[in-house]
């Protein structure tokens, strides 16, 4: 096993998060503490993963134009635990789906780190659970806030390391600093096989020698805000995965005008959120219940939706531009 380095700049144990952190997260965008999760807590994430998998705690759908990916239910549930987990990337929503999921959302580091960072009053939208198994592919570099809004900036993800998160695995990859500008950078639907069907931010001014891999030890936790340019690769390894539980956090102050909210944008606010610290100022307008948990395709039998090169997306805009 490889040995990670937790006495790096960036790197905290619980009892020394405080302003140092805070100023860390605030100039690079991200932070770790490390020894957050317990191991007894590792392993209730582990079994609740094989259980949602498993779908014991509720069919998942996977879109239909991937379902070549995934065996037949029926055959899924019939495979010992390692198999039938090795077929899935990530699940998205499993807070929807399963009480445990839905505990750690207000795990009491998270809560710590969060309030200090964030705002006093803080608000969950999303979980994934990255299983990653050995050969899956990677996410191309991208901003959360592409896809999750907050009119504040104050998106977050908490990112739980439930196995060692190494290169050779698919760690997460970030630029630091690379939030501060506050600049959503252009996406295009890629063609690279290397990373799932989720588009990839270019031209942005950082190259890859401005990267660092974020690796830590199972049980470590990886805050990130939501404008830093983050990737992850795929798990070269040969067996085994790279598991993790990521949920995605804001102010509770800011609206959300994501999926499920409807009206002007001005006042579009998904109110399927969770309460993790502090007090809601739109509690008037209660909880709503829109997000379903679902598979994420892996991409392993393409996108299906036209992907291209660099060279060809730039060649395209070029096109629609003069026409
Ligand atoms: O865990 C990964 O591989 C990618 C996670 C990620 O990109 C995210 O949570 O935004």
């Amino acid at each position: 096993m490889k040995t990670i380095d937790i006495d790096q700049p960036g790197f905290f144990a619980k009892h020394q998060v405080g302003d140092e952190a805070a100023g860390f997260y605030a100039a690079q965008g991200y932070l770790v503490v490390h020894d957050a999760v317990s191991p007894a807590e590792i392993q209730e994430l582990r079994d609740e993963a094989v259980a949602i998998c498993r779908q014991e705690r509720g069919e998942m759908k996977i879109h239909e134009t991937h379902e070549q990916e995934m065996p037949p239910l029926e055959e899924l549930r019939t495979l010992p635990d390692d198999e039938a987990i090795r077929h899935f990337l990530c699940i998205h929503f499993p807070h929807k789906i399963s009480s445990v999921m839905q505990g750690y959302l207000a795990h009491p580091v998270v809560v710590d780190v969060l309030t200090r960072v964030i705002s006093p009053n803080v608000k969950a939208m999303q979980s994934m659970l990255f299983v990653k198994s050995a050969g899956k592919p990677g996410q191309a570099w991208h901003q959360d806030e592409d896809y999750i809004p907050t009119r504040d900036r104050s998106l977050a993800g908490a990112w739980i390391a439930l196995d060692d998160a190494v290169i050779e695995n698919g760690c997460l990859w970030v630029i630091p600093g690379s939030q501060r500008p506050g600049i959503l950078w252009p996406q295009y639907p890629h063609d690279d096989r290397k990373y799932d069907c989720a588009q990839m931010s270019y031209d942005f001014p950082y190259s890859d020698a401005d990267a660092v891999p974020v690796e830590v030890p199972a049980g470590a936790i990886v805050f990130f805000n939501g404008y830093l340019l983050h990737k992850s690769e795929p798990n070269t390894q040969t067996s085994g995965y790279r598991r993790a539980l990521v949920n995605h956090y804001m102010s509770a102050e800011s609206l959300l005008p994501w999926h499920g909210s409807t009206g002007p944008a001005a006042t579009a606010d998904t109110r399927d959120i969770v309460m993790v610290a502090g007090t809601d100022p739109y509690a008037w307008k209660g909880i709503a219940d829109t997000a379903t948990a679902g598979i994420r395709p892996a991409g392993e039998g393409g996108c299906g939706d036209g992907r291209v090169d660099l060279y060809t997306h730039r060649q395209n805009l070029e096109d629609a531009a003069k026409a």
